[in-house]
């Protein structure tokens, strides 16, 4: 799949400290120590609605992580999936009376367009699920073949016999590694997300889906011994990230509403299909982002839209900085003030770098780099910009060159153009 447009990152001179993040697997803040490459897995977008603020966040978040880690000396290997065949996406395209493929297709382009206004980097490997079909199905045929994956009765298959195939969670015992939760919070959240816990036939109601049959009136892909079909939910990303980053690999990323089961079954099925473990040595989680008190959700309808806002005249890096003045790992609200507090910090920063000269650029480019390493505390790096453009302002026009260092450091680290 085409991604989007790279953006031009200056050089900025030195380099930044190891990176610390937090990592949901082992509940700590830990280094990571990639070596020349990070690879990097952020799970992608299901598109069957418009970018919205939490899905931004998340997107900046990782970009953040991205630009820490290049800054820090690493080349990042960036892989990022699309979902562009499962039941929300089928179910909206029915809803609406359109074409599943069309609805997909919109809606990555503006995924793009999004992404590109608010300049975030592009994956290297960008993959839809109908692409990456001959992997998914290797993947799950393989599963079979070692034991591992079972079939069950499927009354409603197109083709008398066939049967849906499922994982057996029991065949693993490094379940539960990603989360850490206990059956009983595992059991809360399955089926509201995507699992199918009541399915007759399967060995623990946990069991993720592999291999959905061919029903009356849903796209199929021939595969061979497993049948006509289509691919469960978590197997795409195991198969995109074991294709095209091996593992184990840095950091795999998401929002929180993925810790359990999506990344949980994502690792769950690499270790039944390699020797190697951990999945990614890192799991990182953004908080949810919410609207008039609950998820900002595409199945809700509670929606504040990246397109919307762009379309309004909001200059994009506002919204790239409304969505930086939050850490990742706290949940917060998008309100009336989130956007007018953004555009006041734009402003006051394009000020301070209008001048003739500046106060010290290095002090203020060493604390976005530390801020950054230390777990993306994103927060303190816009303070200290705004302590430096405060005292610029002020009159501390001591160095000449000090703008032009503080704005490609800001662009660099931060990804905000002035
Ligand atoms: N296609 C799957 C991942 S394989 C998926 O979850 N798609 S999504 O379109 O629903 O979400 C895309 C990304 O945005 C995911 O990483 C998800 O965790 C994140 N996300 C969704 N809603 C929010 C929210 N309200 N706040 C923060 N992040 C969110
Ligand atoms: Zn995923």
């Amino acid at each position: 799949m085409i991604s989007w447009p790279t953006p031009s990152i200056p050089a900025v001179p030195g380099a930044g400290p190891a990176v610390r993040v937090h990592d949901t697997s082992s509940g700590q803040v830990r280094e990571l120590a990639p070596g020349p490459v990070a690879g990097l897995y952020v799970c992608g977008i299901t598109p069957y609605d418009a970018t919205h603020m939490g899905h931004a966040a998340t997107y900046v978040t990782f970009d953040l992580l991205g630009r820490a880690l290049r800054d820090a000396g690493h080349e990042v290997r960036y892989v990022q999936n699309i979902t562009d065949v499962d039941d929300p996406l089928l179910e909206r395209a029915d809803r609406d009376g359109v074409e599943w493929t069309a609805l997909a297709t919109d809606e990555i382009e503006l995924f793009r367009e999004d992404m590109t206004a608010l300049a975030v980097i592009p994956p290297d490997v960008y993959l839809g699920v109908v692409e990456s079909m001959p992997q998914i199905i290797r993947d799950v045929t393989a599963l079979c073949e070692s034991g591992i994956a079972y079939a069950v009765e499927t009354p409603d298959a197109l083709t008398p016999g066939a049967r849906d195939i499922y994982f057996d969670l029991s065949r693993e015992d490094c379940f539960g590694a990603v989360s850490g939760w206990d059956r009983e919070a595992m059991m809360a959240v399955f089926a509201e997300r995507g699992g199918d816990p009541e399915r007759a036939g399967k060995r623990d109601a946990l069991d993720p889906l592999l291999w959905r049959v061919e029903r009356q009136g849903e796209p199929a892909w021939d595969a061979g011994v497993l049948g006509r079909g289509r691919p469960g939910w978590h197997i795409e990303c195991t198969a995109i990230a074991l294709e095209h980053l091996g593992i184990p690999f840095t950091v795999q990323g998401g929002g929180t509403d993925l810790i359990f089961p999506h990344h949980e079954m994502s690792a769950v099925q690499a270790a039944g299909l390699t020797d190697e473990r951990p999945f990614a040595t890192a799991y990182v989680h953004q908080a949810m982002v919410g609207l008039h008190g609950e998820k900002m959700s595409k199945s809700k309808g509670n929606l504040v839209l990246v397109s919307r806002l762009r379309r309004d005249g909001v200059d994009p890096m506002a919204i790239r900085l409304a969505l930086l003045a939050h850490h990742y790992r706290t949940e917060w609200e998008w309100t009336d003030d989130t956007l007018d507090e953004a555009l006041q910090r734009l402003d006051s920063w394009r000020k301070a770098l209008s001048g003739n000269g500046a106060a010290d650029p290095e002090p203020v480019v060493a604390a976005i780099r530390s801020a950054l390493a230390n777990d993306l505390d994103s927060p303190a790096a816009l303070t200290a910009v705004d302590a430096w453009a405060a005292a610029t302002s002020a009159g501390d026009e001591s160095q000449v060159d000090g703008a032009g260092v503080v704005a490609r450091a800001i662009d660099a680290l931060l990804g905000v153009r002035l």
